[in-house]
């Protein structure tokens, strides 16, 4: 391991040991699932450092605790930014995560039982963007959205339903759709309708910044994100948004910062929703951004779709059937039904082979959440390994021979399976694809 976390083997062997064997699973297994990734050691030691410690409800200048001259240089530092990587007129770095900053925007711009609209959860959506179990639905009055029977997303469907709904939120973004999002035409959309606009980038954020996807910010009232997936920063959230007034709002009140979007989703994050904000994460995000505004990262942006698309092509020529048809992002949708195997039982003799990726439902998917038909797949941590083309190649195949080494739920070859584990391990112990954090 690249530290060598010598007060945690004094202190607590137990956990000592638990973290080393986790280390060790995380370089030997070929990481395929889409929203995660490896932070550098840089972002990992930013997590230790002592703004661990510290207590700062508020913001800059305006906290409830004494002591906060360093935080508030930190958190503006990390500010700034991200205003700056994202053109964007307002950063909040304080959520949690990327659920808790999107319950801030819902709390920030809505009223309790306003209608939103969001891709639905089968079709790739997230929880927070109106699932039937969730706050977003529970709370408010959810319109899910939906693709086509291929999967594909029909703008002017959505906007048919919003023409409809009159949502007062319209939502983009998802955690398993393999395409493009066209954020202008959802921006012009929400507009029509008279709806904020909230651009949920956790799983492409990365992709927007190396140029291989739109960018939102231009359309969107307000963007969230996560910032562990592609931007590889510690686990957190990020909220980004315009500096307008709030919807009906004119003339001097427009001017106060109440009644203008910054100000609500500050007062949504605390005192509306969280406490003391992790400062050692602000300071581990920071890290992140500033590695992200790096000519290689573009390059690595560019890099993740490629290989997308190269094990996507390999995948096809061994008979998956792939929901759209492909992908242009940097996830995978695999429904496999047309092999006649289960996506969740395809998933652990995945991993058993050394592959990790996840069971995922497939649009308009007959099974429930927990024994879904399919399994999603993406590129970013392979490559941050430095994984390229050919090695989506071996992958590809690998997944070809184990879907033939198994009928229905059964492995009728484990030998195959052994085989492909082997081999997987040959290449991730080569030496050739060392881990950011882990490794050097
Ligand atoms: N858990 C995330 C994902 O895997 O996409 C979404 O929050």
């Amino acid at each position: 391991m690249v530290f060598d976390f010598n007060y945690v083997r004094q202190t607590d062997p137990a956990v000592f040991d638990l973290a080393q064997k986790e280390a060790r699973k995380q370089v030997e297994q070929i990481r395929l699932i889409p929203s995660e990734n490896y932070a550098s050691a840089a972002v990992l030691q930013a997590l230790s450092t002592s703004f661990a410690n510290k207590y700062s409800e508020g913001y800059a200048n305006r906290r409830y605790y004494e002591g906060q001259e360093f935080v508030d240089q930190l958190e503006l530092l990390a500010i700034e930014r991200a205003k700056k990587l994202f053109g964007a007129d307002h950063a909040n770095v304080q959520p949690y995560s990327g659920s808790p900053a999107n319950l801030a925007v819902y709390f920030a711009l809505l009223k309790p039982g306003d209608r939103v609209m969001g891709l639905g959860l089968s079709g790739g959506g997230h929880l927070t963007h109106g699932a039937r179990i969730n706050f977003s639905s529970v709370y408010y009055e959810s319109h899910p959205y939906s693709g086509g029977e291929d999967g594909w997303l029909d703008f002017e469907r959505i906007r048919e339903q919003a023409l409809e709904v009159r949502p007062k939120l319209l939502i983009a973004g998802g955690t398993a759709y393999p395409r493009l999002w066209d954020f202008e035409a959802m921006g012009k959309i929400a507009h029509e309708v008279g709806a904020y606009f909230l651009a949920d980038i956790a799983h492409i954020n990365g992709l927007i910044l190396g140029g291989v996807h739109p960018d939102p910010v231009p359309h969107a009232h307000a963007v969230s994100s996560t910032t562990h997936k592609m931007l590889r920063g510690p686990r957190g959230g990020l909220i980004l948004c315009k500096d307008v007034p709030l919807h009906g709002v004119e003339g001097e009140d427009a001017q106060k910062r109440i009644n203008r979007i910054p100000g609500r989703i500050d007062r949504a994050i605390i005192p509306g929703i969280q406490g003391g904000p992790h400062e050692n994460q602000v300071a581990a995000l920071a890290v992140a951004l500033e590695e992200a505004s790096r000519p290689e990262y573009t390059e690595y942006a560019r890099q993740v779709v490629a290989n997308a698309k190269a094990l996507a092509e390999g995948l096809l020529e061994r008979g998956f059937h792939l929901v759209t048809g492909g992908t242009d992002n940097h996830l995978i949708l695999m429904d496999l039904r047309n092999k006649g195997i289960p996506g969740w039982r395809f998933a652990k003799v995945l991993y058993e082979a050394g592959i990790e990726a996840n069971m995922n439902s497939v649009p308009n998917d007959p099974n429930p959440p927990l024994k879904p038909a399919g399994v999603r797949i993406g590129t970013p941590a392979v490559t941050t390994r430095g994984m390229k083309e050919p090695e989506m190649a071996h992958i590809a195949r690998w997944f070809g021979d184990l879907a033939d080494a198994m009928d229905g739920e059964t492995v009728t070859r484990p030998d195959v399976v052994a085989k492909v584990r082997g081999e997987a391990l040959e290449l991730t112990g080569s030496g050739r694809f060392p881990v950011p954090g882990i490794e050097c």
